[in-house]
C-alpha cells in the first residue's frame, strides 16, 4: 500500500497562509479517546503554529463520532466561526455500527458544511484495527488532526479570497 511507509502530515510551512484574526472550532469525540486527544492536539497546535491565537479556538466535546456534525451546527449557531473541525475516531468492531457511523458523520460533516456556507472539516479517522489509528494519531503515519487543521486553514483562505 501507497501510506504504508508514508508520514501523510509532512508538509511546507511556506504553502500555508497566516491568518491570526479567524476563528475555529473543533469538536472532539470522548469515543476512543486515547487516539482523538492527540488528534486534537495536533490541530490545536497546528493552528496556533500559523497565527491563530488561542482565544480564536473553541474546542468542544461530544460522546462519540455520531455527535460530532450536531457538535458543529450547535458551533456554527453560537459562536459562528470561519470553520469547523470535526475529530473523531471510527475502529471497525464486529458489527455494522462502523458502517452506519462512519456514513453517518461523513455525510453529517459534509452537510455542515454547505448548510453554513462555512468549511466542515473531516478529521475522523476511521481504522481496522487501534494500530492504525495509533499510527495516524501521531504515530509513524503522522497526525490526522494536523492534517485536519491544515485544510480548515486553506479552506477559510479560499473562503475570504472569493468573498463568498
Ligand atoms: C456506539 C459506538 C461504537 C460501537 N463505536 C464507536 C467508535 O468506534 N467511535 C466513535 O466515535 N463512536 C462509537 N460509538 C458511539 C457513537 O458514535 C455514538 O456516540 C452512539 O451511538 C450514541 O449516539
Amino acid at each position: 500500500m501507497a501510506t504504508s511507509l508514508k508520514n501523510l502530515s509532512a508538509y511546507n510551512s511556506d504553502s500555508i497562509p497566516e491568518n491570526p484574526k479567524y476563528r475555529y472550532g473543533i469538536i472532539v469525540s470522548k469515543w476512543n479517546e486515547t487516539v482523538t486527544t492527540p488528534l486534537a492536539q495536533g490541530a490545536i497546535d497546528t493552528l496556533l503554529k500559523h497565527g491563530c491565537p488561542r482565544e480564536n479556538i473553541h474546542l468542544h466535546f461530544v460522546p462519540g463520532s455520531f455527535e460530532l456534525p450536531l457538535g458543529g451546527q450547535f458551533l456554527f449557531e453560537s459562536v459562528n466561526p470561519d470553520a469547523v473541525i470535526l475529530i473523531g475516531c471510527v475502529i471497525q468492531g464486529e458489527t455494522r455500527h462502523f458502517d452506519f457511523i462512519c456514513q453517518a458523520v461523513a455525510q453529517g460533516c459534509m452537510d455542515l458544511g454547505l448548510k453554513y456556507n462555512k468549511p466542515s472539516i473531516f478529521g475522523v479517522l476511521t481504522t481496522e484495527n487501534l494500530q492504525q489509528a495509533i499510527d495516524r494519531s501521531g504515530g509513524i503515519h503522522g497526525n490526522k488532526g494536523v492534517e485536519a487543521a491544515l485544510t480548515a486553514i486553506k479552506m477559510v483562505d479560499l473562503d475570504k479570497r472569493i468573498g463568498s
